[in-house]
């Protein structure tokens, strides 16, 4: 017999409160084995979310940062938590290694992957992250951020969050584009809202800032926080003013970039070879402070 065979089960992100026999949580469509699997560990989860505008390269982050935790990689462990906690890892790597890009991410939350991993680094000591993780749509987080309460679920789950993590697209930034910096502005600035904080103090969540595609410029690889400063000054502005801990990052998953046309000949380019860069040490960065 189950353990959570009890009457009703609570969402783990927004609360309400759902049939056990459930696949997804009837208000944000969070997947319920996650929920069973937090109840099951008996202590409060950890989330980390990671956002960013649509195409800025959230999937292929977080598919690689998992495979590599996976992997024991910077002596880290981490178990995935349920078989659907691995289906993210295992869509992003399998492209890559038939040298293409994940497709984008659909609107529909139901359809969104989201990992449960156990994280520890034993040669830190014994403290286990039980890490919640969704690869939202960039597309959903825009809406929400322009029309708070479109996505309940992004609410809910940042509200939840103890830690984000915000990629911004340095590719774009560096060829001069200011959308980079106001996407993330207003990502930071609804942020700011959620994570309300005492009047006149500033927010104690850690923000890490991803720069990724740094393999477009290699001065975001040198000094990030100086590219931040210069390339992405109101976001650099903004996080020196509102957020206690912040960090900036440059990050790439791959190593060469071959161009080809899909078939309504748009120009696309295909991943040859991955040679992740920066990958863990934001996470890395990210549970330091917690
Ligand atoms: N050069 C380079 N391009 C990258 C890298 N990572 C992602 N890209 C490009 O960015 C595109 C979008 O990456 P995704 O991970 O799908 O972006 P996303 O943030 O999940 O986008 P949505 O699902 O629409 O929210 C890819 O199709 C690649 O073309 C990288 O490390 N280097
Ligand atoms: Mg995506
Ligand atoms: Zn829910």
């Amino acid at each position: 017999m189950s353990t959570y065979a009890a009457a009703s089960v609570s969402c783990l992100i927004c609360d309400t409160v759902n049939n056990p026999e459930a696949t997804v949580c009837s208000k944000c469509y969070a997947p319920m084995a996650l929920i069973h699997e937090a109840i099951a560990q008996e202590r409060e989860p950890c989330i980390v979310t990671v956002i960013g505008d649509s195409n800025v390269g959230k999937t292929v982050y977080l598919g690689m940062l998992l495979d590599m935790l996976t992997k024991r990689a910077e002596a880290f462990e981490a178990i995935p938590k349920g078989a659907y906690s691995v289906n993210l890892q295992h869509q992003v790597i399998s492209y890559l290694s038939a040298r293409q890009f994940p497709p984008k991410t659909a609107m529909e939350v139901d359809t969104w992957n989201w990992a449960y991993y156990q994280v520890s680094r034993p040669q830190d000591g014994p403290r286990v992250y039980d890490l919640v993780m969704p690869d939202m749509a960039g597309e959903a987080l825009a809406a929400e951020v322009a029309s708070p309460r479109t996505f309940a679920v992004i609410r809910s789950l940042l509200e939840k969050s103890s830690a984000a993590i915000l990629l911004v697209d340095a590719a774009v930034a560096a060829a001069g584009s200011s959308q980079p910096d106001f996407f993330a502005l207003k990502l930071l600035s609804y942020l700011d809202g959620v994570f309300a904080a005492k009047r006149g103090q500033k927010l104690q969540t850690p923000v890490a800032l991803v720069l990724c595609k740094a393999d477009y410029s290699q001065k975001c690889f040198d000094d990030p926080e100086g590219f931040a400063y210069t390339n992405l000054n109101r976001i650099w502005n903004l996080c020196d003013s509102r957020f206690a801990h912040f960090k900036f990052f440059a990050t790439s998953v791959v190593g060469g970039l071959g161009y080809g046309t899909d078939e309504y000949e748009n120009v696309i380019p295909y991943p040859l070879h991955v040679a992740p860069r920066g990958i863990l040490e934001p996470f890395e960065w990210t549970l330091s402070k917690l």
